[in-house]
């Protein structure tokens, strides 16, 4: 097998979900293992260095199936500053995909490029590579000095218009620092837009243990998600494409698909997690048992998230509302609420905002679509009164402003101009009261 693609960013939803799709094209084609930078850890490359980069994936189904994923064949952290933009600049890497979460690309509220966050600036300034845009920027300069040829760039998080975002987060800093460089992007580069699902609960010691026993392997970072699993991909590619082999659906119409998982199953976790945390609950599965809980959520997606989808030709709303939910009740599985609710101003804007600011525009209540909202604002003040650690970049602004509804309605960089809307606002202001501390949250769940 030789590297094909450069991934960015090998978390674990990256080696449950892409990797596993390439681990099955490679025995069809072996120009497409994956070459995985780790630019902020040395984490993976320690664990699975010295397994030769094979893990195991634990599929949680009705039954547990074990697959050992071997499609890594190289390991890079950010310290291999020139094996790095070497590997992005060879002819032999056609793909370039990503999963560095939301906050990876360093977007402002308007989706551009953030030249005022301090990383940015720093990236301005021409210092070493430290951010997605500017490793990428880089690495894009050695390959149009190297004649490495037109390449495809993949964003694969949870962002709307993932791919036109990604651009914008690479071709704004080139513009800012080469604008001859900004132009070889425009007639090199693609970035499709993508959606990816599978539900990858954190590896724990119970993973670790079960599949100790299940393998007899000693695997130092097993990975875990659902059976369940999807691809969907704009087709917008630079070169030749891999993963037609694997089960990746390509279309044209990738936003359809992109925007029914963001607002319906993304939007729909956020909500059990706020909620479910403020309720005392652990994980999706125990939310799902929780019936006045599984019932709001149940009304949220089809009456209030639904009406603001225009599917695909393919897709059936209603069966996918249901297989949504079944999944989230997957026995099988113990996803963290807590997992769920790190980085709320990041993944709010794309789950529950736009579907907000669509409902406003065509009149439709927002009453229910407040409630996960204002449960966010509750959870902030748990954690400003507990002292426990709030996960999320904007950590120490939502500390500040937690208690306190308008401050944090605000926020511009979160909730854009629907702060500003007196109805919206109104409606959080509501749903805030019903969810005080001490009052039964299920009150607030119309
Ligand atoms: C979850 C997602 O952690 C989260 O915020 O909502 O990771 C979710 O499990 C995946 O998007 C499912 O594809």
């Amino acid at each position: 097998m030789t590297p094909g693609i450069v991934h960015i960013g090998p978390g674990a939803f990256h080696r449950a979900h892409q990797a596993a799709y390439v681990d099955a094209i490679l025995p069809h084609d072996p120009r497409w293992g994956i070459s995985a930078v780790a630019l902020n850890s040395t984490g993976v490359a320690d664990a699975l260095g010295p397994q030769d980069g094979l893990y195991t994936l634990a599929l949680l189904g009705e039954t547990v199936g074990h697959r050992v994923i071997g499609s890594m064949v190289e390991l890079l952290t950010a310290g291999r500053r020139d094996a790095i933009l070497s590997r992005i600049a060879a002819p032999t890497t056609r793909l370039v995909s990503t999963t560095v979460t939301e906050k990876g690309y360093h977007l402002d509220a308007g989706g551009a490029l953030d030249m005022e966050h301090p990383a940015i600036i720093r990236e301005l300034t021409g210092a070493e590579p430290s951010t997605l845009s500017g490793w990428l920027v880089a690495g894009l300069a050695a390959r149009r000095a190297a004649g490495g040829g037109a390449i495809t760039l993949m964003a694969c998080d949870n962002l709307a218009d993932n791919g036109r975002r990604f651009r914008r987060s690479v071709r704004d800093l080139a513009a800012a620092r080469d604008p001859d460089l900004a132009a070889w992007i425009d007639d090199h580069v693609r970035f499709p837009s993508t959606m990816v699902d599978s539900i990858t609960p954190a590896t724990d010691d119970a993973l670790r243990r079960s599949v100790g026993a299940a393998t007899g392997l000693d695997d130092a970072w097993p990975i875990q998600r659902e059976a369940f699993t999807q691809w969907v991909i704009e087709d917008d590619f630079a070169t030749d494409r891999p993963l037609d082999l694997a089960g990746v659906q390509f279309t044209h119409d990738v936003h359809g698909f992109e925007n029914a998982k963001l607002r319906l199953l993304n939007g729909a976790h956020s909500t059990l997690a706020y909620v479910g945390l403020l309720m005392g609950l652990a994980t999706v599965r125990d939310a799902m048992a929780c019936a006045p809980l599984a019932g709001f959520v149940g009304r949220l997606m089809r009456q209030d998230i639904a009406p603001s989808i225009r599917p695909p030709a393919e897709m059936d709303l209603s069966g996918y509302i249901d297989a949504v939910l079944a999944r989230f009740a997957n026995p099988a599985i113990a996803h963290q609420l807590a997992q769920i609710a790190w980085d709320g101003s990041q993944k709010l804007p794309y789950r529950l905002c736009d579907t907000i600011r669509d409902a406003r525009a065509a009149g439709r209540p927002v009453d229910r679509l407040a409630v996960p909202i204002a449960a966010w604002f509750r959870f902030l003040e748990r954690r400003q009164g507990s002292g426990e650690q709030l996960i999320d970049p904007r950590a120490d602004a939502l500390l500040a402003r937690a208690g306190d509804v308008a401050a944090l309605l605000a926020m511009r960089e979160i909730f854009g101009d629907l702060g500003d809307d007196p109805v919206f606002a109104a409606a959080v202001w509501r749903a805030h009261a019903a969810l005080a501390p001490g009052a039964d949250p299920a009150i607030a769940l119309i």
